[in-house]
């Protein structure tokens, strides 16, 4: 008996980590959960004005801190800004584009990002749509002065990386799904940078990217993967604020997948960025946890256990105990604009969950005079709704397509233009 026991002991969690995982994408699977109340402090005290709000919404930052993404530092370093390259006729002479070397200096460590940057020729400040990319700036264009990346990137044949380095090959081939020309004649900028000059997308102990400009002690509640991401975007917004072109009260913060979390988590962390999008987000971005709908958060700390506080698999297979849930990031976000889109096919990321992420953060939106999501049932295919919150879910699947960006600047046009 005590053998098997002791068996047992040792074997049983071998097996379920090895274990395919089966997701569910059957709805009558998905079990009964409870959502933690955004607008009940974690005393019990109920919130009923604006200034409980703010209370609460330190509250709900910091849980998701704790438990989640991990805890980021204070930015106390030199933070400079080289031009690489800029020229005056993009777009077919529509727009400036320029390459920016950052400079993250801290404890004589510098980490170098590269931001590219494509604004409207004009005579006004220009919203931007900032956002990270997964395969180097060079894939936005066919121009040859833009650099292609050194940093350590994902394997993608398609989009010419071997050996977890870029290439050539790769240039050009993501420039339709970043809607530049669209953006351009819609008068927004566009400004990009490849993530892994951040932190490099893999699971390396935390002792590179800008992980490496803070010498920590780490725990279980230290920064992840998701939180460099957001950080670094932080520290984008930090240069936007200085440029002369760019209207930095109107920034809006977008990412597809797991750049999806990390600019929900931005935005949730830095209230400069006046908008946000998440694009195809899933689990630890846009969907619900508790709905163990597609991927899970046990999933996702096994496949991925950089992205996440080392503390969030102590929820793997145990959401319930969770004490928020991805609805209430959505409501940290208020009352500001964000848009949460899905792909049809895209059931991994639970294009329902995340929809109902959205129409739970309502009581909050409600509560500081807004809206939120202006339905209650989830939309038909291809059919968007802008309220303070948008939604669409995308025929198709995973991806950041066209079709999404041109949802997101009638959004932007809906909030900012017609004021
Ligand atoms: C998947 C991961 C998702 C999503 C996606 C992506 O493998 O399970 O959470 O982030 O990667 O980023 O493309």
């Amino acid at each position: 008996m005590r053998s098997i026991y002791l068996l047992s002991f040792f074997f049983l969690p071998l097996l379920v980590f090895s274990q395919e995982f089966e997701p569910n994408y059957d709805e009558a699977e998905v079990p009964e959960y409870h959502l933690p109340d955004p607008l009940i402090f974690d005393n019990g005290q109920a919130i009923n004005t604006a200034e409980d709000w703010e209370r609460r919404r330190l509250e709900i930052h910091d849980i998701f801190e704790r438990e989640v993404y991990g805890k980021s530092p204070h930015w106390d370093g030199e933070s400079r800004a080289e031009v690489i390259s800029s020229t005056d006729n993009a777009v077919g002479g529509m727009a400036i584009r320029k390459e920016v070397k950052l400079s993250l200096i801290r404890q004589g460590k510098q980490v170098d990002i590269y931001l590219l940057m494509y604004l409207p020729k004009s005579n006004l400040r220009s919203p931007v749509f900032l956002g990270l990319n997964f395969y180097g700036n060079h894939t936005l264009s066919e121009d040859q002065a833009i650099r292609v990346t050194d940093a350590w990137i994902r394997n993608n044949e398609t989009y010419g990386s071997s050996e977890n380095r870029a290439s050539e090959k790769g240039r050009g081939l993501r420039r339709d799904n970043w809607g530049v020309e669209e953006a351009i004649n819609r008068g927004y900028g566009i400004a990009t940078l490849y993530y892994g000059e951040l932190d490099p997308d893999f699971d390396d102990g935390f002792d590179n990217g800008v992980h490496a400009l803070y010498q920590e002690e780490r725990d279980e509640n230290s920064w992840g993967a998701v939180a460099a991401w957001a950080w670094g975007l932080s520290r984008v917004m930090d240069y936007l604020e200085t440029l002369e072109e760019v209207d930095a009260t109107k920034v809006a913060v977008l990412g597809h997948s797991r750049l999806g979390k990390a600019a929900l988590w931005a935005g949730a962390s830095d209230s400069r960025f006046a908008m946000v999008i998440s694009n195809n987000s899933g689990c630890g971005g846009a969907a619900l946890s508790r709905r163990r709908y597609g991927e899970t958060v046990g999933r996702i700390n096994r496949a991925f256990p950089h992205w996440f506080a080392k503390r969030f698999s102590h929820y793997s297979e145990n959401e319930d105990e969770l004490p928020i849930d991805q609805h209430q990031l959505i409501a940290l976000l208020a009352p500001r604009p964000v848009y949460i889109a899905s792909g049809e096919e895209d059931r991994w990321a639970d294009p329902r969950g995340e929809f109902l992420s959205g129409l739970h953060a309502n009581p909050v939106y409600q509560l500081l005079g807004k809206t939120g999501m202006p339905v209650n049932e989830q939309p038909a295919v291809d059919q968007p709704i802008m309220g303070d919150i948008g939604y669409h879910v995308r025929s198709g699947g995973h991806g950041m397509l066209p079709y999404d960006m041109h949802q997101y600047f009638n959004f932007a046009d809906k909030h900012w233009k017609s004021k």
